[in-house]
């Protein structure tokens, strides 16, 4: 064949080529994107959800200007393994070493693999995290908190980072700015200890006389800011945050990133420390529910989103922003500390109509508020009942913004843009619920395999869901998961139960 035909021979892949191309850059946008991601907020804490005895009328406002999902979910029922699997779309329990991480774990992402954040980068966003990581930091070994921070957020995909480099309630108590511990006195270095005791600062086991806040459970270690936590901390005196400055200082830091990146496409990862333990909200927020500091941190929460709202409103770009609101895993009452939130909680029902909370298979554990703003393309008040799940927001997000996805990123996400977006009343035809054991739902269906453990968490009285045989439910007729199936429906169950193993055994569910 002369060369010009071959030429020629090629001119419709290559049109077809130009045309697919064509197709995704126009289909392709680049909203900012905000999540604001609560820590342990649960289905029925905010006033869009039904509470009452806390108003929360700034998130209220992100429903009522977008759509309110009422089966969304966070991927586990804690926070480690939730976060691992919106960043990286991958199901946590695939993974060793990705549950609750101690506060001196080495980073627990692959910085090979494609995340969330790194897509976005690809798309042309500047990337940022303000807030809780709890995802590790540093290589293995953990990190020096003296040196450079690294690997971290950087290393995964975020262009700037501030970070409580795990959780309120564990040492180390100080900020990690873009690797770097804030305000550290390198003459007064910082050491953690997860093992044995260290330094000679007093501890909330040896001297509840000097706590302000005592705990229930566990956190009686060093005593930092009156409140004794998670793990032993000597040096960074000048370092150690305020409690109740957090929530402003991670708010601030989330605005000047907003500010600072308002003229490119950014994403933001603005993760609270509220509602988790220790709740010690800035004084302002004290009293102004009638629920102790759960309720009063609820509020500090509130306000929190009402400031990333309005400084979007002032910057103009409210419009063409996606917001999302949700939470890391379902709510806890007692987590560890006396406060309060059971004394004071009244009629007040944190999980709402669901059954458990943080740490259970039971819906409560991953079923949470789930809400999607943007103007320019969500209708406004919308409610949706999709199935859709934070481990979702790789795929929908790379397919919004015209990324493709190597075969081996997010193997667990599924492209549920047109849900988010109510486009469509269609999310996902199944989901895997993780908290000690693994639960499958598909259609009405839900199935929790077989898992050992209590039936009741002696320390947060949360109802966890174990069951030696495996429990189903069918959640159209029994939402609150009161009706065991199993043993008139066992078809039904091993249809499921084997569903279960081959997501187990295929490593991935995302088949493209
Ligand atoms: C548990 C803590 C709990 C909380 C949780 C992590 C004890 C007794 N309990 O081990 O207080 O810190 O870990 O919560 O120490 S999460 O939201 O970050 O997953
Ligand atoms: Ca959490």
């Amino acid at each position: 064949m002369p060369p010009s035909g071959l030429r020629f021979g090629a001119l419709p892949a290559i049109a077809a080529c130009l045309l697919t191309i064509a197709v995704a850059t126009a289909r392709a946008e680049t909203p900012n994107i905000v999540i604001i991601y609560a820590d342990d907020a649960g289905y029925g804490d905010l006033s869009c959800y039904g509470a009452t005895a806390v108003q929360t009328p700034n998130i209220d406002r992100i429903a009522r200007e977008g759509l309110r999902f009422t089966d969304g979910h966070a991927p586990s029922a804690t926070c480690t393994p939730s976060r691992y699997a919106m960043l990286t779309g991958e199901y946590a329990w695939r993974r060793k070493g990705t549950g609750i991480a101690k506060g001196d774990a080495a980073l627990i992402i692959d910085p090979a693999r494609d995340t969330l954040p790194s897509i976005l980068r690809g798309a042309g966003y500047r990337t940022g995290v303000v807030g809780k990581w709890h995802l590790g930091l540093g290589p293995e070994g953990g990190p020096d908190w003296n040196g450079d921070i690294k690997p971290g957020p950087r290393e995964v995909g975020f262009d700037y980072s501030f970070l409580v480099p795990a959780t309120g309630d564990r040492v180390p108590c100080v900020y990690v700015e873009d690797g770097r511990v804030v305000g550290l006195d390198p003459s007064d270095p910082i050491h953690t200890s997860f093992g044995r005791p260290i330094g000679d600062e007093p501890t909330g086991k040896d001297r509840p006389d000097l706590l302000r806040m005592h705990p229930s459970h566990g956190h009686n270690m060093t005593i930092i800011n009156g409140i004794s936590r998670i793990g032993y901390m000597t040096g960074g005196k000048a370092a150690r945050w305020i409690d109740e400055d957090m929530a402003d200082t991670l708010t601030g830091k989330a605005v000047d990133f907003i500010e600072q990146n308002k003229a490119a496409p950014f994403f933001l990862f603005f993760s609270y420390h509220d509602i988790h333990v220790p709740r010690v909200p800035h004084p302002r927020f004290v009293g102004t529910t009638a629920m102790g500091p759960r309720g009063d941190a609820i509020a500090q929460m509130d306000w929190c989103t009402g400031q990333i709202l309005e400084t979007l409103d002032r910057l103009h770009l409210a419009e063409n922003t996606l917001v999302i609101w949700t939470s890391d895993n379902g709510p806890v009452v007692d987590d560890g500390y006396r406060d309060q939130a059971v004394e004071k909680l009244g009629g007040h029902r944190p999980a709402g109509p669901w059954r458990g909370g943080k740490y259970s298979n039971f819906e409560g554990g991953t079923r949470v508020p789930f809400l999607v703003r943007w103007p320019a393309k969500v209708k406004a008040g919308g409610e949706s009942g999709a199935l859709v799940c934070q481990v979702d927001f790789a795929a929908s997000f790379a397919a919004l913004t015209g990324q493709s996805l190597g075969s081996d990123a997010a193997p667990d996400s599924f492209d549920v843009l047109p849900a988010l977006l109510g486009e469509s009343k269609t999310g996902r035809d199944h989901l895997i619920e993780h908290a000690g054991a693994l639960a499958l739902r598909v259609g009405d269906w839900k199935y929790i395999e077989p898992g050992k453990g209590p039936k009741v968490n002696a320390n947060t009285a949360t109802e966890m869901g174990n069951d030696p045989t495996g429990l189903l439910f069918k959640l159209d007729s029994d939402p609150g998961e009161t009706k065991n199936l199993a043993a008139e429906n066992p078809g039904k169950a091993r249809e499921l139960a084997e569903k279960l193993s081959k997501i187990r055994a295929d490593g991935r569910t995302r088949s493209e």
